[in-house]
């Protein structure tokens, strides 16, 4: 039993952590954003513990200094309508209150103040010192279950894994295609919704390379839970070289290297190119596969194996209940098989 109790705390804190997994912790804020809003956090809590001991320890006091005690009648002074008492207790909390406030409300202006938006772009508006700071604009749409990157400024689409260059800001344009969603990635920066019709406008900088985890922190369907993405940091000639290639992949990167990948090719060209674009072809009801062989993780969250993929492509709904993807059992294993050959030459960085 006593064990069953230790697990409370232990499990509490393994929630607010994200479970150990690498990068999905707003406690451990990588970038200027994250960190500003964990010393927002740090702050509140300095200040709550501060007024939790202090309350605590005046209770404690009052509760043992002014018991009944056997035989004493004795009544205590009373300070009903005190008014040194009453000014005191009304100006602590106003001074801490303003504590919270002035680095709330600084930060909240900080934070909303993206620079270079596309509307600050277009009407001029963004000043010499936004329009020379090295930015990165993507038009983040959300859908049932799936993220969509767009590069305006690069004519690239990506799906499920957002590059982004180390120290540059990111603006990201949140919008969605269906119901709401909303745009987390713990370390980097939080939150904020996709909303159908609306567009938000966030930004955040990653000072390190890395993979970021990323979730949708709004119930959104039956496969809500497993809506995840990556947010890849990479330094800015590798980021100008992945944004260059999505749009355009190289000739050499595209060629199909064995004739099997060849009739996959036809595969995908018959099946999957409706929905799935490769390169600037194809259409976007799904994620844009154009550099499907270098993903962390199938569908949000699968390792992408071969045994994966074509578990996948045979039943999607089995792993993700309501998403858009029919399944494909018609497809003969040679079929499959020449498909995910050919899956799996499609990459954009070389290495
Ligand atoms: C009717 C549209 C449609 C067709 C046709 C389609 N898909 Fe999909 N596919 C989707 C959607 C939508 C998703 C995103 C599912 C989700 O995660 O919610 C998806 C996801 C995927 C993923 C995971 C992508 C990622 O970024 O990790 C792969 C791989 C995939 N499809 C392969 C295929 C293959 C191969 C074919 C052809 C045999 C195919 N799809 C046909 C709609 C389609
Ligand atoms: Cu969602």
């Amino acid at each position: 039993m006593k064990f069953i109790w230790r697990l409370i705390p232990v499990s509490f804190i393994l929630l607010i952590t994200g479970c150990g997994v690498e990068n999905l912790s707003a406690l451990d804020p990588k970038g200027p954003v994250a960190e500003m809003q964990y010393s927002l956090i740090q702050l509140s809590l300095y200040i709550m513990i501060a007024v939790l001991v202090v309350v605590f320890a005046i209770y404690i006091f009052v509760l043992f200094k002014f018991r009944d005690k056997p035989g004493d009648t004795h009544i205590p002074k009373q300070v009903h309508g005190n008014r040194t008492l009453e000014i005191i207790w009304t100006t602590i909390p106003i001074i801490l209150l303003l504590m919270l406030a002035v680095p709330n409300v600084m930060d909240t202006f900080t934070l909303a103040d993206v620079g270079v938006g596309e509307e600050a772009e277009e009407s001029g508006e963004a000043d010499a010192e936004d329009a020379e700071r090295d930015h990165v604009r993507i038009e983040v749409t959300a859908n049932q279950f799936w993220w969509e990157f767009n590069y305006p400024d690069y004519d690239a689409t990506a799906g499920q894994e957002m590059y982004i260059p180390t120290d540059t800001r990111i603006i990201v344009e949140l919008q969605s295609s269906d119901v709401i969603h909303s745009f987390w990635v713990p370390a980097l920066a939080g939150k904020q919704d996709n909303i159908p019709g609306v567009q938000n406008d966030m930004w955040f900088e990653a000072p390190e390379e890395g993979v970021y985890q990323g979730k949708c922190t709004e119930l959104c369907g039956p496969s809500h839970w497993l809506m995840d993405f990556r947010v890849i940091a990479v330094d800015p000639e590798t980021f100008d070289t992945w944004a260059t290639n999505m749009s355009e992949p190289a000739e050499e990167l595209l060629e199909p290297e064995s004739e099997v990948a060849v009739d996959g090719r036809a595969v995908f060209e018959e099946s999957c190119i409706t929905c799935h674009a490769v390169g600037q072809d194809g259409g976007n009801i799904g994620p844009n596969l154009t550099n499907y062989s270098e993903r962390e993780v199938l569908a949000g969250f699968l390792d992408p194996t071969d045994e994966n993929l074509e578990a996948w492509i045979r039943n999607p709904q089995e792993y993700k209940p309501g998403n858009e993807m029919p399944s494909f059992d018609s497809l003969t294993d040679d079929e499959v098989t020449a498909l995910i050959e050919y899956m799996n030459t499609l990459k954009v960085l070389e290495n």
